[in-house]
């Protein structure tokens, strides 16, 4: 019989609702499942927030004690949708209670503080996952496929941007994704993090960065209240205005440890961008464009394409393509965000199941914040930084 696994999450925002939606979904998705999500207890930072998202997103219980939540015995699974600045504490705790843990991305605020959390999860051998879903989208596994498969040969180039808009105005509101202590970081951290996160999946991982760094709004007005509230629909023109420490745009040129190159944008400052996850790769035998915005679709040219015939044509996802067998019916029905998060809960209680970690797991994630750290430092020296070595190590250790 299939088991059932009981979750504690813990956050009730924007990720909570992603992450409360992919349990209920995923069976009806792929079935039979691995294992069945049961949505036992969740966590939120008052009772009444609790409270609420017991009620919305199907909860058997709610609580506003993570502490006391995450060691009991009827907990299996350990999610955190929390912000950057509790992830260590919480994942160190569970990894002790020998809970397997699923963390939204980015892992931690750097280096320093994800290495602990990586050691702690290796020590207790449980199974762990970072939440770093768009890899999750069809398209972008048929993307790897075709490279694992050699279908464009070598990589020489990768291109990869994350444009977004809702911190363009500068009367949005400083949420924790504008505060250091909180986020770690801005842009790279919240969105940049992702495409170092495709860039590894799909090339390899990166050895080396430049990187210009700006903060374009210094201060933004104060939120009542610790909610995420992310863009201009939120503005504030009357409240008091305090400093934005983190960057709001990066822009690098890297280098993979593969010897292909290439480069990264992420900003939430480009008015008239939305989600746009855009992946443009080259090699010998051919190119793969993805555009988030349009995320049915993968753009291919290959080189031994017929003459009369050259130019990108398009693939649209479906049943014969990666998650195929558990998605809709027919190409072109529509893959979204809900998707991208049944995927990653399926795989990631596939790996509870089968006792194989999955990836991006808490090494990837590591290794994505030795990356996020070298592009901080070389936008604070304007110097070419290398990704610290200890991301080859490790990596190592962690079965693929
Ligand atoms: C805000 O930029 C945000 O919510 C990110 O934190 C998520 O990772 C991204 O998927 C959507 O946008």
């Amino acid at each position: 019989m299939t088991k059932t696994l009981n979750v504690a999450m813990i956050g009730g925002g924007f990720m909570g609702k992603a992450h409360a939606m992919a349990y209920a979904a995923m069976p009806m998705f792929f079935w039979p499942a691995p294992a069945i999500p049961h949505r036992k207890v969740v966590v939120d930072v008052t009772d009444d927030l609790a409270h609420d998202a017991r009620a919305r997103f199907g909860f058997d219980e709610a609580s506003s004690d993570w502490r006391a939540v995450i060691v009991r015995d009827d907990i299996h699974v350990v999610d955190i949708c929390a912000p950057n600045n509790v992830h260590a504490e919480i994942a160190i705790m569970a990894a002790k209670a020998g809970k397997h843990i699923i963390c939204e991305k980015p892992l931690a605020r750097g280096a320093e503080e994800a290495k602990p959390m990586l050691d702690a999860v290796q020590k207790a051998g449980v199974i762990h996952m970072v939440a770093f879903n768009y890899r999750r989208t069809p398209a972008v596994a048929l993307a790897r496929k075709y490279i694992e498969e050699g279908r464009i040969g070598n990589v020489l180039n990768f291109r990869g941007t994350y444009l977004q808009d809702w911190s363009a105005d500068p009367d949005g509101p400083l949420s924790w994704r504008f505060q250091k202590k909180i986020a770690g970081s801005g842009a790279i951290g919240d969105i940049g993090t992702h495409v170092v996160d495709l860039a590894h999946y799909l090339v390899g991982p990166i050895a080396e960065v430049s990187a210009l760094t700006p903060t374009y709004v210094k201060t933004r007005p104060v939120q009542a209240g610790g909610v995420d509230k992310l863009g201009a629909s939120e503005k504030r023109t009357d409240s008091e205005r305090a400093p934005v420490d983190v960057d709001d745009e990066v822009v690098s040129m890297l280098r993979f440890e593969n010897g292909a190159i290439g480069s990264l944008e992420a900003t939430r400052n480009a008015w008239g961008r939305n989600n746009f996850i855009s992946l443009e790769i080259h090699g010998t035998e051919g190119s793969i464009l993805f555009n988030y915005e349009r995320r049915d679709e993968l753009q291919v040219m290959f080189r031994n394409d017929p003459g009369d015939a050259r130019g990108f044509r398009t693939v649209y996802t479906g049943p014969t393509h990666p998650y195929g067998e558990g998605l809709w019916p027919i190409p072109a029905l529509g893959i979204g965000y809900s998707e991208t998060k049944i995927i990653e809960c399926y795989d990631f209680f596939k790996a509870i199941a089968n006792g194989k970690q999955p990836s991006p797991n808490f090494a990837d994630g590591y290794a994505c914040e030795l990356v996020a750290d070298a592009l901080i430092e070389a936008g604070e020296t304007g110097q070419w930084t290398k990704v610290k070595p200890q991301m080859a190590r490790d990596r190592a250790k962690v079965p693929a």
